[in-house]
């Protein structure tokens, strides 16, 4: 169900691992957002395709999506839950366009990512709708607390290799959460969360931003794919730790 923006709760997001649908952008800059969006990948939001490009890291290539990145309203609600030193650490366009049929598993994003201590608030923001027709974010409320091994899936159908094996899936807990432009959910790095295929016409343009606090240190060796994507950008407060100096990102010119 797509509902009114709430206000962030660090309450809920402390319980139950996840907090939102909050307004985070207003209508206006969803629209000029998702715009510049397809302006980068050279299409119409009319007549959409495939992304065929890298989705990672554009906040380090394009002025607007840094801005995106460090948005006082998107910050705002990171520093609640992470305090005044914020780190933010990586970009990922979850773009699906018509009648992309690939799902995203359910997965712990911690499972991935090679940090030490493992301290992550995601920003899920989605710029255009994104509903149960194509393919929202899903989210089990509660999953949070512990860690959960990922397996292989063998699935063509799944976006990724491994995730969460069915039997630690409780699909009657899960939530579709549904958004309208311009809409947060910030989750942490072990919430439960995947999305069905986008069996619509309507594209699904959303982003994931990474934060993290500055005495995380990222262990560069063990990190699989282009380790470019993972750069260090301090968006509020001091680092006294200065951990990951070696992987400090430039903002971009334009
Ligand atoms: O956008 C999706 O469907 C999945 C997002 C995701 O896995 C993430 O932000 O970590």
């Amino acid at each position: 169900m797509i509902t009114q923006g709430a206000p962030f709760s660090i309450e809920q997001f402390r319980q139950d691992g996840f907090s939102g649908p909050v307004q985070g952008l207003t209508l206006a800059e969803a629209d000029k957002y998702y715009r510049l969006f397809f302006e980068a990948l050279g299409m119409s939001p009319f007549e959409p395709g495939a992304a065929g490009v890298n989705m990672s890291a554009w906040h380090q290539r394009h002025r607007w999506a840094y801005e995106l990145a460090t948005h006082p309203a998107i910050v705002d609600p990171i520093a609640q839950i992470l305090g005044d030193d914020v780190v933010l650490w990586a970009m990922h366009f979850w773009y699906k366009e018509p009648g992309n049929p690939k799902f995203i598993p359910w997965h712990q994003d911690i499972n991935y990512w090679p940090m030490e201590p493992a301290i992550n608030a995601t920003a899920w923001v989605t710029l255009g709708y994104s509903v149960t027709e194509n393919g929202c974010l899903r989210i089990i409320p509660g999953t949070h607390r512990s860690r959960t091994e990922h397996v292989q899936l063998g699935d063509a159908g799944s976006a990724f290799e491994q995730g969460i094996d069915a039997r630690y899936i409780d699909e009657t807990k899960a939530i579709d959460v549904e958004m309208t432009p311009g809409q947060v959910v910030y989750f942490n790095e072990a919430t439960f969360h995947g999305s069905k295929a986008n069996t619509s016409a309507i594209p699904r343009v959303a982003f994931s931003l990474r934060y993290t606090t500055p005495e995380v240190k990222f262990q560069m060796d063990d990190w699989g794919g282009d380790k470019s994507r993972i750069r260090t950008y301090l968006v509020r407060g001091v680092d006294k730790f200065r951990r990951n100096d070696e992987i400090a990102g430039t903002i971009p010119a334009e």
